[in-house]
């Protein structure tokens, strides 16, 4: 840890008297805390450059967005990263960026979901994030990752990794490629959407997992959290990952998958609160397609695990060589369950 606290040093001073411990369990980013006398302090993180090409565009969009929300006096909390003492978005050690986040006092995250009411909470915070940009143009944030809900990429992606992926895993999974390959339509549906252009692109988070919620003492939300990927998109994105990750009591990491399942009190309490937000701003066609919200993030998901799984896991962290095939399963699993809870 000693080279993080020159990390560190690149954003305050002094650091002495300061802790850092790893902290969280993302796929994609390494998170620690950094602490003084056992009080979170900052969150330092490394931010993962293969991934995000742009890091740059992360930082100009959060700061967009939070010079909008101080400039329209929204009372929306939108915890931004500090600047280096030179000025800088990100301190650049060793080909790696970091940036340091304040700690959002008297605050906490969960990891699952135990009652209804976290993910009413959850929701309603989501909802929030988007409504609070209602008259904000979309169009001024950069992508930070081209094609990441892009159904349409994904699939061609996984159609990609039938010819050229790895040909032992290709040929173990055919019961799996035909599943997957049935709920087509799924796609379809996307590809319609685009062309109709009937859905509203606006700011969207795009990574809902219950962890990127603050919650404070009496566990109301506070605000989220994680905002590399916010940028345009479909309400889709945000509602269907707060199905894919709220619903079942067990996450994508189970292999027993008859602990996978859509828990109903939980999908009413996620619309419930999604909608006390932004109800007002969809549209009617936006509203009949609560569900297909589900589908279609449960499915992206099953679709980018496996297409990694079939390339030999060079996207997703693993932690046993069929980790993104179990995922897989897990998802599928998953997407069976949700249908039977909204039939
Ligand atoms: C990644 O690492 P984490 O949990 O923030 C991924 C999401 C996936 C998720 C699945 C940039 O997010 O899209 O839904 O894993 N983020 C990126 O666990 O690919
Ligand atoms: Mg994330």
């Amino acid at each position: 840890m000693e080279s993080l606290h020159n990390v560190l040093g690149a954003f305050i001073d002094p650091v002495r008297g300061y802790t850092i411990e790893l902290f969280g369990s993302g796929l994609i980013h390494h998170t620690y805390v950094v602490k003084k006398e056992a009080r979170h302090v900052y969150i330092l993180q490394e931010v993962n450059h293969t991934v995000f090409k742009w890091p740059e565009n992360i930082a100009e969009n959060i700061e967009q967005l939070s010079t909008w929300l101080r400039q329209t006096g929204s009372s929306t909390i939108l915890p931004c990263p500090m600047k280096t003492k030179n000025g800088e978005h990100y301190h650049l050690m060793n080909g790696v960026y970091y940036r340091l986040i304040p700690f959002v006092e008297n605050s906490h995250s969960i990891n699952v979901c135990e009652i209804p009411d976290q993910t009413y909470e959850a929701a309603k915070q989501f909802a929030n994030f988007t409504a609070s940009f209602k008259e904000f143009s979309v169009d001024r944030l950069k992508p930070t990752i081209v094609g990441f809900h892009d159904l349409a990429f994904r699939w061609k992606q996984f159609r990609e990794a039938l010819k050229n992926g790895n040909p032992e895993r290709i040929r173990a999974t055919t019961p799996i490629i035909a599943s997957i390959e049935d709920d087509h339509a799924i796609v379809s549906f996307y590809d319609k959407i685009l062309h109709a252009g009937s859905f509203k692109s606006r700011v969207t988070h795009h990574d809902t997992k219950i962890s990127n919620v603050l919650f404070n003492p009496e566990q109301k939300g506070i605000c989220v959290i994680d905002l590399d990927t916010v940028m345009p998109g479909f309400f889709i994105s945000d509602l269907g990952d707060m199905f894919r990750t709220y619903l079942s009591p067990a996450n994508e990491e189970e292999k027993d998958l008859h602990l996978v399942e859509a828990r109903k009190d939980f999908y009413h309490a996620i619309v419930e609160g999604y909608k006390e937000k932004m109800a007002d701003q969809m549209s009617e066609d936006e509203i009949n397609h609560l569900n297909y919200a589900g589908e279609f993030m449960i499915y992206m998901q099953a679709l980018r695990f496996f297409t990694d799984y079939l390339n030999n896991d060079t996207y997703y962290s693993i932690s046993y060589p069929d980790n993104n095939l179990v995922r897989t399963k897990n998802q599928l699993k998953l997407l069976k369950s949700f249908r039977s809870i909204i039939a």
